[in-house]
């Protein structure tokens, strides 16, 4: 199926020995609710990529030189949990190759996966999450791999920051770490959010987007449209400044639901991708020869695994 490489960059770019970057596509859509249609989320994303304009001007960088390397899509779905468990092993394989390693979604759930592969990988890992729904069901229709039980485990296990959040089951206040949430009703009139957020942050990061976290006037193609998201320039001023501050170790995007009468969502998703890498890569000098070695930013012996492990 794969025959072009991300955002049609040169081959030798996207090659896995010279990249520092892979992208998972991951086209699931086992469990969502209402919409159907975020299984052909990362079809078109990759498509609106490869229309993009490769230089980040607010950077003045071309990030594709640090190579990425576009793996093969995730396709198990024979149940929502060996999904789960295919999306970890993967992801898993791809951080122990030193990669920062990205996913693009399919539906929420998958992120139970890459969220717990990263949780293997690194110590004291917080996740970041913005969506419009908290996800902290423990269960849901019977699973606990559903779409709206994606932070559940990160809840539990790791240090969970929720931003943007305005909907929820009453059920979802006993899990939730109050502190920790930022409501977009509160957000909307108070912009100490951000710094707020980024001081409960530990040093390593995993951001994980629900893209119905933005408005649906800037992203309708969404499984769920909710109102009152965020906007564009704010929410990039507060990844580059979680990127600026914090060792962002990888992320995901999440519940890309194509419509055919809406193609801005598909390049929102496409450029949001792209900036979160700029914003990433920013400091990095590209070097002549290829260097596929992507070096976290070690605090601390915050690696779990050694360098030379094959998994
Ligand atoms: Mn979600």
């Amino acid at each position: 199926m794969k025959t072009n490489t991300y955002a049609g960059i040169p081959k030798e770019l996207g090659k896995l020995e010279n990249a520092k970057i892979v992208l998972i596509p991951v086209p699931y859509d086992g469990t969502s609710t209402w919409q159907k249609g975020a299984d052909k989320g990362p079809e078109a994303f990759l498509n609106a990529s490869e229309n993009m304009e490769l230089y980040d001007i607010e950077t003045e960088t071309e990030v594709y030189k640090q190579g990425v390397y576009l793996a093969d899509s995730v396709t198990e779905n024979s149940s929502p949990e060996t999904m789960v468990t295919a999306v970890h092993d993967i992801t898993k394989k791809f951080i122990k190759k030193n990669k920062f390693v990205t996913i693009f979604g399919g539906e929420h759930s998958i992120s139970i996966g890459t969220i717990r592969a990263f949780n293997e990988c690194y110590n004291n890992l917080t996740v970041l999450q913005l969506d419009a729904h908290a996800d902290l069901r423990k269960e849901y229709e019977g699973s606990s791999y559903n779409h709206a039980c994606a932070v559940y485990e990160a809840s539990q296990t790791m240090n969970l920051i929720q931003v943007g959040i305005r909907s929820m089951d009453s059920v979802e206040t006993t899990v939730m770490d109050r502190e920790k949430t930022y409501f977009a009703h509160e957000m909307v009139n108070d912009d100490s959010w951000m710094d707020t957020s980024i001081d409960q942050m530990t040093e390593n990061v995993f951001i994980t987007i629900d893209l119905d976290v933005f408005d649906p006037s800037i992203m309708p193609s969404t499984g769920t449209p909710e109102p009152g998201g965020l906007l564009w320039y704010e929410t990039l001023e507060y990844l580059k400044q979680v990127f600026k501050e914090k060792n962002v170790v990888g992320f995901d995007i999440v519940e890309l639901c194509p419509n055919k009468g809406d193609k801005s969502s598909d390049f929102l998703a496409a450029k949001l991708y792209y900036k979160m890498l700029s914003y990433k890569f920013q400091e990095n000098e590209i070097e002549d020869d290829f260097d596929n070695h992507y070096e976290v930013t070690l605090k601390n012996n915050t690696k779990k695994f050694n360098e030379d492990d094959e998994y």
